[in-house]
């Protein structure tokens, strides 16, 4: 027996699939259908890092998997390469992003590549690629001409210490999610595409969609729609009405005051006629400095002051109720105003309680005592004609009351915001716009894409947070495309999310020139049939390919209405102590170090074992040598096989074994498919031989996990062609349903450890089962009758015994 070389066959056969182009997907395969298998490509950061590999481990079983199944299966890889990282990384080293980057790439492409996986390279895309860009800044055109993008002054979140705007998506508690700065809103001037204007699609395209249900929701939530009213109330002694949504109008004789956002326009309208507008002033002075998600942490105090001067009046009771400002309130929801209704609203409660305001309460839970601030549903109280009204009913009754006496209408709101996608910094695909002083913003004509990124010396932000290609003059001066004259190219970037948007599109066609992709491949491979990657990218990357995927099959150059069919998660790898692996941590696994160590089938094989996908487990290095004696023992069987039939028994051993295994590595539980293959390994050992067919069987089964050894020990044991044939060449194995049928066994039935019987039951009946069956053979009725039954032990396809008091 000798030890198995994985290093050298892991190499050989890994130059063998390439010389053989197993991996290059052809459009059109006779008799097979094609199976877009996808992975989310790699931000450039430099190194692979063990996520990385239980992502494209775990996405390669299951692409070897489908090809093995008979399909024509692409899976394409590329890079994410633009962006702040890298930017900041070449800041810090003193080098040109430009180099950072594709130093980066070199190596992470060698480093994929010991992963084994099944990656067609012909495919690559690399975003920051004029060859790829050219595209993307067509594709910001495209939506532009749609009327999909607008530029406009928007309060943004900014990040000083990047010095450029982030989207809401990239702030996380206030915070920068790339360097942890505090965030502040800033005015700015951004192009913004409006994915709001496909909110309701986009909501419901995720029905259908065989996605995690976590994710599903996540999106579902970040789209926010809330069904309600706007209703109006008139302002006094000004000519004027102030708009609050609700989504509980049954509560609208419960309201006891109204709540103005600080930045909302009409406060400036009403200066002249608020008395204290110095101290209002100041208060929207102050909220400035907050950020969205901050006002809206629960447990903070709330703060705000009242309005004096201007008060509003409630449309049904006509009574008279002041009017607060306060932060509470965003002005990007709804209408920026609310009407207050502190019984039954907490935020309203806490509110009111701080500034002494009535609380009037208008719900009443049936029969029960009324909580203080009581939010959930009951029957109207206090409320004139509507009384008694169940409150849904109420609802919609004074909907149609608000409705014919112009005092409100129904409203549907969203919280997705627009999408903005300037970015004031240099490593990004420059926005294709012209600024011309006659005819305003225009779009570069599409002959000339791309606008190339200029090479520059100084790529930091400028101090005023503009984009470093604004130093550039020759980059900034050009023409207009309407007249000629002198204009001036717009200097910000695109956001990577928007690189990463469609790249998913550009794989079925990289290299076309002529388009962003040729319709008819498009038609051969697209929409995606499986998409694999991380669950962080819940409501930024698939939010963003879904919109952009509408967008073009509205304007015709797509035909499907999602882009990713089928989508998983990889869990989480976390060190051997259990933790998140970090550097401080020193808890680090490096799978450089590990595959030149054990091999990579040994590393890919313990990833597999240690959970289902999408679950996290933490390193053990025990277990990996576990993984590698696993590998080891297969290698061994080779002295076994004969040319023999297996027994009827090891076939059906075999047999479930394959139902098992295709099975699990439909659902991604490559776990215990690993499982299912050492108990079989188990029985092989066991066996006085290991028929060649049954060998040539098992490896098919094993290949998709440990490609390498697959192939070797099928080349040197199975394969009976002189030209070389890959065991991914052949077919997934089929079971035999008959062959697996369960059979009967006899059960010993004991009562107090003596026999006193015996009955047929299914093999792999459990204890439930073989304790009904005991019960009905006549000899141990008689032991059994009227006695207590104190213990049953069972032994599953062996014995029962019945443990009796006497
Ligand atoms: C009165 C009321 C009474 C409310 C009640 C709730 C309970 P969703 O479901 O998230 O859409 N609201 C509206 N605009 C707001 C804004 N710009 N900033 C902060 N809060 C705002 O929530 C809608 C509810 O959130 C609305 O219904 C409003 O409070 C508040 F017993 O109106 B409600």
């Amino acid at each position: 027996m000798s030890q198995y070389p994985a290093n050298k066959i892991e190499k050989k056969w890994r130059q063998k699939w390439v010389d053989h182009n197993l991996y290059q997907a052809e459009d059109d395969v006779p008799g097979r259908d094609n199976f877009y298998h996808l992975v989310m490509f790699p931000y450039t950061s430099g190194n692979l890092h063990i996520g990385h590999w239980y992502n494209y481990t775990g996405a390669d079983v299951y692409a070897r998997f489908k090809i093995l199944e008979g399909d024509n299966v692409m899976s394409p890889i590329g890079f994410d390469s633009f962006g702040l990282p890298a930017e900041n990384a070449a800041i810090k080293h003193d080098i040109q992003p430009r180099e950072w980057t594709y130093d980066n790439i070199d190596h992470m492409r060698k480093q994929i590549k010991t992963i084994g996986t099944c990656f067609d390279w012909s495919r690559e895309v690399i975003t920051s690629d004029p060859e790829y860009y050219q595209w993307t800044q067509w594709l910001f055109i495209q939506l532009y001409k749609e009327g999909l993008v607008s530029r406009e002054k928007v309060s943004s979140n900014w990040c000083p210490s990047c010095k450029t705007v982030l989207a809401n998506e990239q702030v996380v508690d206030g915070q920068c999610e790339r360097c942890d700065t505090p965030v502040v809103q800033k005015e700015i001037e951004q192009w913004t595409i409006k994915t709001t204007e496909y909110a309701d699609e986009l909501l419901s395209g995720l029905e259908d969609l065989d996605w995690p249900k976590r994710t599903k929701d996540m999106q579902r939530n970040w789209i926010g729609r809330s069904q309600g009213v706007e209703v109006k109330f008139d302002l006094e002694p000004v000519d004027k009405e102030l708009p609050a949504f609700t989504t509980r109008i049954d509560t609208l004789y419960g309201v006891t005051y109204l709540v103005i956002a600080p930045e909302h326009p009409l406060l400036q309208d009403l200066k002249k006629k608020i008395k204290n507008w110095e101290e209002v002033a100041d208060y929207i002075e102050q909220a400035q400095h907050k950020t969205d998600r901050q006002r809206l942490i629960e447990e903070k105090e709330k703060t705000g002051l009242e309005i004096k001067g201007v008060q509003a009046v409630n449309p049904v009771t006509g009574n008279k109720i002041p009017i607060f400002v306060s932060d509470y309130v965003l002005l990007s929801y709804g209408t920026g105003a609310i009407m207050a209704v502190p019984a039954h609203d907490e935020r309203d409660y806490e509110f009111a309680e701080k500034f002494d305001l009535p609380i009037k309460q208008v719900i009443k839970k049936e029969d029960k005592e009324t909580e203080k601030c009581y939010q959930g549903e009951g029957v109207l109280i206090n409320s004139g004609q509507f009384n008694d009204l169940p409150t849904e009913e109420a609802r919609q009754k004074i909907l149609k009351w608000l409705q014919k006496n112009d005092k409100g209408e129904a409203k549907t709101n969203y919280r997705l915001r627009d999408w903005i996608v300037s970015r004031q910094r240099y490593w990004g695909v420059p926005i294709p716009m012209v600024y011309c002083e006659e005819h305003g913003w225009q779009p570069v004509p599409e002959e000339d894409l791309p606008v190339k990124l200029p090479q520059l010396d100084n790529f930091r932000p400028t101090e005023e947070g503009q984009s470093p290609l604004a130093r550039s003059e020759d980059f900034v001066k050009t023409k207009c495309p309407v007249c000629g004259k002198e204009a001036q190219r717009e200097v910000d970037t695109l956001d990577t999310f928007v690189d990463s948007s469609w790249y998913f599109l550009r794989y079925v066609d990289p290299h076309n020139d002529k388009q962003f992709a040729d319709p008819k491949k498009i038609k051969k491979w697209l929409p995606v049939d499986a998409y694999i990657g991380g669950a962080e990218h819940a409501v930024l990357h698939l939010l963003y390919s879904r919109f952009v995927t509408k967008a073009l099959r509205d304007m015709g150059y797509l035909d499907f209405d999602e882009p990713f069919l089928k989508l998983r998660h990889q869990g989480f790898i976390l060190g051997p102590d259990g933790q998140k692996m970090s550097k401080s941590r020193g808890n680090v696994i490096d799978p450089d170090e590990e595959v030149e160590k054990h091999g990579t089938d040994v590393v890919r094989t313990y990833l597999c074992f240690m959970g289902p996908f999408s679950e996290s487990g933490s390193w053990q290095p025990e277990d990996v040598k576990g993984a590698k004696r696993f590998l080891q023992r297969i290698w061994d069987l080779q002295d076994q096989i004969k040319d023999k039939e297996s027994s009827r028994e090891m076939k059906r051993k075999l047999h479930q074994t394959i139902k098992k295994v295709g099975e699990d590595m439909e659902q991604f539980k490559f776990n215990t498919a690993i499982s299912a293959l050492m108990v079989l390994l188990n029985d092989f050992e066991d066996a006085d031989f290991v028929g060649r067919k049954d060998f040539d069987l098992f490896l098919r089964l094993l290949s998709p996990i440990a490609p390498h050894i697959s192939e070797e020990l099928w080349q040197e044991n199975i394969a009976e062609r002189d030209d070389f044939e890959s065991i991914f060449e052949q077919s997934w194995p089929k079971y035999k349903p008959e062959l697996i049928k369960k059979e009967e066994i006899e059960l010993v039935i004991q009562v107090n450890g003596k026999v006193r019987g015996e009955t047929k039951i299914k093999q792999g009946a459990d204890k439930e089962m073989a304790r009904k069956a005991a019960k009905k053979v006549d000899n141990v009725q008689r032991y059994l009758k009227e006695k207590e039954i104190h213990k049953v032990v069972f032994v599953p396809d062996k014995l029962i015994n019945f443990v009796i008091k006497n």
